[in-house]
């Protein structure tokens, strides 16, 4: 879905406009990751700050994200059993679909939005379905993260506290690794400068964010990295390794604690991408592709999936071998786009 920046600066307009004009809003996010929870609070802090009232959800529950400002704020409930009902508005953040906000697990038909709420989607997927009556969803030029197009919709509406400051400085750089990736553009260093000055705590969030795992998880790390291959399908190379349940704790496997992983992984010399693999059941594998050299999101479709061009993945429902062999024969003939 394509959303060009005429058609986003009129959304922005129509975005401020509802949000004045109505009173009682529900925030709801997807996977908690840093986008995700900071500019969900940031989010809440906004409206509060425009005088209305909101409530904040999340169906998962969420990493320790602690130090983040209002952090309590969060209630963790089942999106599908919310009762609408006094809510004006639905807003709905990071989310490329509406069954992206519910566990699938719990929930294997999909989820869909109450027909009578009205539903603001700020996102920055490139398969964002685009199911808001508002969408803010810039893809030309692509944003970092969603806490960027909170910082773009909104600076000029809100005092920018210290803590709002913080919230979206944590997820843009959840997103952005650190300003590392190609999501990061001369305007999300705009928007970050601007929130360096308003007070975020630029410190405690790179800390939080990337030197605060817990013994274990290190130690899980290096088991992984431990066993990483790399397969050559002549047009492509890859560095992977498996996840698997015998041997680690895929409670805290799932919950992005294998970022390092992924790193080691994508700085593998001469490999265009990288593939976290991990065996879910013997006949359901997930697949997280990462890179640094060759856009993934192509790959991650081809398998199920999607996601960015940088970061991909999908969950299919074949055993790993079987997975693998799928991957190398499309990537024999594929065309993938060099990022860098
Ligand atoms: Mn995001």
């Amino acid at each position: 879905m394509i959303m060009k920046k005429e058609e986003l600066k009129k959304s922005k307009e129509k975005i401020i406009k509802h949000i004045k004009e109505n009173d009682n809003f529900a925030i709801l996010i997807s996977d908690p990751d840093g986008d995700a929870v900071g500019s969900g609070l940031a989010m809440q802090e906004i409206l509060q700050k425009m005088d209305k009232e909101c409530k904040l959800y999340s169906s998962f529950e969420l990493p320790d994200f602690t130090y983040l400002p209002r952090f309590g704020k969060y209630i963790i409930k089942d999106i599908a059993t919310i009762d609408f009902t006094k809510f004006n508005s639905l807003i709905v953040l990071d989310s490329a679909h509406t069954y992206r906000l519910i566990n699938k697990k719990i929930h294997p038909k999909g989820f869909d939005l109450p027909k009578d709420k009205f539903v603001i989607n700020i996102d920055h997927h490139l398969d964002n379905s685009l199911f808001g009556n508002l969408n803010y969803v810039p893809d030309d030029p692509i944003i970092s993260s969603v806490g960027e197009a909170l910082y773009d919709i909104f600076h000029n509406e809100v005092n920018i506290t210290s803590s709002i400051a913080t919230n979206i400085f944590a997820a843009i750089v959840g997103d952005t690794g650190c300003f590392r990736y190609s999501n990061t553009s001369p305007s999300t260093f705009i928007a970050a400068s601007k929130l360096l000055k308003a007070g975020s705590n630029m410190r405690q969030v790179i800390k939080n964010t990337f030197y605060n795992f817990e013994e274990k998880i290190v130690k899980m790390n290096i088991q992984a990295a431990q066993k990483i291959k790399i397969i050559n399908s002549g047009k492509y190379k890859f560095a992977y390794t498996i996840i698997n349940p015998d041997e680690f704790d895929l409670e805290y496997a799932s919950r992005g604690q294998l970022f390092i992983i992924q790193e080691i992984l994508k700085s593998t010399k001469g490999t265009n991408f990288s593939l976290k693999i991990t065996k879910l059941k013997k006949d359901l594998t997930k697949l997280s592709f990462r890179s640094h050299d060759t856009a993934v999101r192509k790959i991650a479709k081809h398998m199920g999936g999607g996601g960015h061009e940088e970061a991909a993945g999908a969950i299919v429902q074949l055993p790993i071998n079987e997975c693998l062999k799928k991957l190398t024969k499309f990537l024999k003939t594929a065309k993938l786009t060099k990022l860098f």
